[in-house]
């Protein structure tokens, strides 16, 4: 397996977000990936590779370009607005959490001028601060997963992991939130698909699994009224859980992308027995659509021990899954989303990758 790893996820360094209405010490840290990377450098599991400045025509075809503009800039134009309303700044220091949102009865057809609404109009909660390295930061993590893909396209590998973070499944396409800007998962699949087509394919399609405990909402939305992209997410019901709005299994596609979106929300507190079947039942919708790739939304945080979330699978539980995902046999591409109990994420993900590994 190859693995493909940036360091300017570093300069995303948030001290604190919104939990429950109370400010405390933000769970997506970067000592998230450098637990991964340690735990799977000491089982010598896969090879580390640092990502090549591939070209990233799939981000724009993702992502609007007004919202691509509002996440390059945003943190250096606060900056200045500050500064020029007389407070002494150190960027270094500045976080940027929305606090007023466009809802029901105000007016969302159009961006604000001011910094302090374009923030709230892009966003969707006040779990997602922003810092001065954010942008490159969510870009170094989409160029890892758009590397993932070409590695598999060019037949280096036939599984291969981005560890990344900021994650990806909550951003839409002009959205951020749920301490995601860039939906590399979604990239990818794009960027997939493109290659896919300049290689002569007139009809590809791919599958993105989504089993991140959250829904991926953003992912939901990007690829919701086409048919070239099968979504499959299992996560807590949002009748229970983050991100609240999004996720039923009613919401099956619309237009041309009718059936090709499928959500199985499971309630809190399940384990295995709920999880496996769901998980089968996934497999089974993946295989009848034969897509020609398979990108993993990979959240460790559907584990008993995850601070923030609600569901019991053991460490155990999650090489089964991988092993499950393996017999697809797949070229797959693994993206990191959540997982947030740093005790055991290394080991988590360890023994998801090594079930899924299809170069063993
Ligand atoms: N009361 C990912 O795992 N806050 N994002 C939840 C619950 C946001 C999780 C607050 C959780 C986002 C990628
Ligand atoms: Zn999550």
């Amino acid at each position: 397996m190859l693995i493909f790893t940036s360091d300017s996820h570093r300069g995303h360094a948030r001290s604190s977000e919104f939990f429950r209405g109370s400010l405390v010490p933000c769970f997506e840290s970067a000592l998230r990936t450098d637990l991964i990377q340690s735990y799977l450098e000491v089982y010598k599991f896969g090879e580390f590779r640092s990502p090549d400045a591939l070209p990233m025509v799939a981000l724009e075809q993702i992502h609007s370009s007004e919202y691509l503009q509002f996440v390059q800039t945003i943190h250096s134009r606060w900056c200045q607005k500050l500064q020029a309303e007389g407070q002494s700044v150190a960027p270094e220091t500045v976080e940027i959490i929305p606090h007023t949102f466009p809802t029901r009865h105000l007016n969302q057809n159009s961006v604000p001028n001011s910094v302090y609404g374009q923030v709230g109009y892009y966003a969707m909660d006040t779990a997602t601060p922003i810092t001065a390295g954010s942008y490159e930061a969510t870009r170094g993590a989409t160029l890892c997963a758009v590397n993932a893909v070409q590695a598999l396209a060019e037949g280096k590998t036939a599984t291969a992991f981005s560890l990344s973070r900021p994650p990806g499944h909550h951003a839409s396409s002009d959205g951020f939130g749920g301490y995601c800007f860039f939906n590399h998962a979604a990239v990818a699949a794009q960027h997939w698909l493109n290659l896919l087509r300049s290689k002569g394919a007139t009809t590809p399609s791919i599958a993105i699994l989504d089993v991140d405990f959250h829904h991926g909402n953003g992912t939901q939305s990007i690829f919701y009224d086409r048919n070239d992209v099968l979504f499959v997410s299992i996560h807590a019901d949002p009748a229970e859980a983050y991100p609240y709005f999004l996720g039923l299994r009613d919401e099956t596609g619309h237009g041309e992308g009718i059936d090709c979106n499928v959500n199985l929300p499971l309630a809190l507190g399940s384990g295995w027995g709920e999880f496996g079947p769901a998980l089968q039942a996934a497999m089974e919708r993946i295989a009848s659509f034969s897509p020609q790739g398979l990108v993993v939304s990979f959240g460790a945080d559907t584990h008993e021990a995850d601070p923030i979330s609600g569901f019991r699978l053991s460490t155990a539980n999650f090489n089964r899954m991988g092993n499950m995902i393996r017999e697809l046999n797949l070229p797959t591409a693994i993206v990191m989303e959540g997982g947030y109990a740093v005790n055991i994420l290394g080991e988590a993900t360890y023994e998801f990758l090594n079930g899924i590994d299809l170069d063993r």
